[in-house]
Order: structure tokens, then sequence, then C-alpha cells
């Protein structure tokens, strides 16, 4: 099944929203395969953004990234990438929809709480990149509920 990565930024961690987001992703019926509490640090944070390297906000955006703890994880399901990205939000908070985590909880664009891969060749980017051990194995035992 599909796998994204999605990570809570700092200002996500220190604004006590780590509880309130991985509960969205659990309600919705999404599988936890890897979590990881950790701060990155500078060479790391700029391998996972290298794909921005050219934009102004770039290293603003890294110092944003090592500010703090971040927590990582892997969360599994059907679509789970897309749908993933609808209820974290557009990037810019201005002109996400209430009901998505940066409609309800973010203002600006460089405090936008959460990262969701983009598309599924990313996810297995950004998977390799923070969890190179590969995601938990366990399966869930409300499988049946949830699928057809
Ligand atoms: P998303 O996180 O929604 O995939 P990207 O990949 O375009 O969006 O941007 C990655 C991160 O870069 C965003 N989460 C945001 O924190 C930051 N960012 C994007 N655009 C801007 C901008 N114009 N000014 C400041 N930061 C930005």
């Amino acid at each position: 099944m599909e796998q994204t990565f999605i990570m809570i930024k700092p200002d996500g961690v220190q604004r006590g929203l780590v509880g309130d987001i991985i509960s969205r992703f659990e309600k919705k019926g999404f599988y936890l395969k890897g979590l990881k509490f950790i701060n990155v640090d500078r060479p790391f944070a700029e391998k996972h953004y290298e794909d921005l390297s050219a934009k102004p906000f770039f290293s603003g955006l890294v110092d944003y990234i090592i500010s703090g703890p971040v927590v990582a994880m892997i969360w599994e399901g059907k679509n789970v990438v897309l749908t993933g990205r609808k209820i974290i939000g557009a990037t810019n908070p201005a002109e996400s929809a209430p009901g998505t985590i940066r409609g309800d909880y973010a203002i600006e664009i460089g405090r936008n709480i959460i990262h969701g891969s983009d598309s599924a060749e990313s996810a297995r980017k950004e998977i390799a990149l923070w969890f190179p051990d590969g995601p938990a194995n366990w399966q869930s035992s409300v499988h049946h509920w949830i699928y057809e």
C-alpha cells in the first residue's frame, strides 16, 4: 500500500499540536508505520529541501526546520500521499481551507506547521532519507473495517 512522509515542523511541536495532528491521520484510517522525535542538522535539512535550494526563502526555511525538534512519520494507506496533502491543506495558510491542519492552525507560509510529501516519488525519497531502516512491520487488526 502507498506510503507518505509527514513531518510536524518545530512550530507544530512547540505549539503542542503533535497529538491533534497524529489523531487526524489515525482517525482517517491511515496506519502509522514510522515515528521519530528528532533534531536535524543543517546538512540534513538542506538535503530534505534540496529541490528548493534555488528559492530565495531556502536558508530561512532551513533555519526554521533546524530550530527545534520535529516529529517525522511514515503513514500508510490507499491514496495517502494525495489525501495527506488534503488533510494538511494548501502550502500558504491564507489559502488553506478551514478544517485542514494549516487552515485551522497556521497564518504564515513560513510557519505552516507540517510537511507532507507531494508525490509518491518524493515520498519514497523522503522515507529513505528519514527512515533508512524502512517502515515498521505490523498489520492493523481493523483493516477490514476500513477497506472493502
Ligand atoms: P509544501 O510544504 O506544501 O509541499 P513546498 O514544497 O512548495 O510546499 O514548500 C516547502 C516549504 O517551504 C513550505 N512548507 C514552506 O514552509 C516553505 N515555503 C514555500 N514557499 C514559501 C515562501 N514563498 N516563503 C517562505 N517559505 C515558503
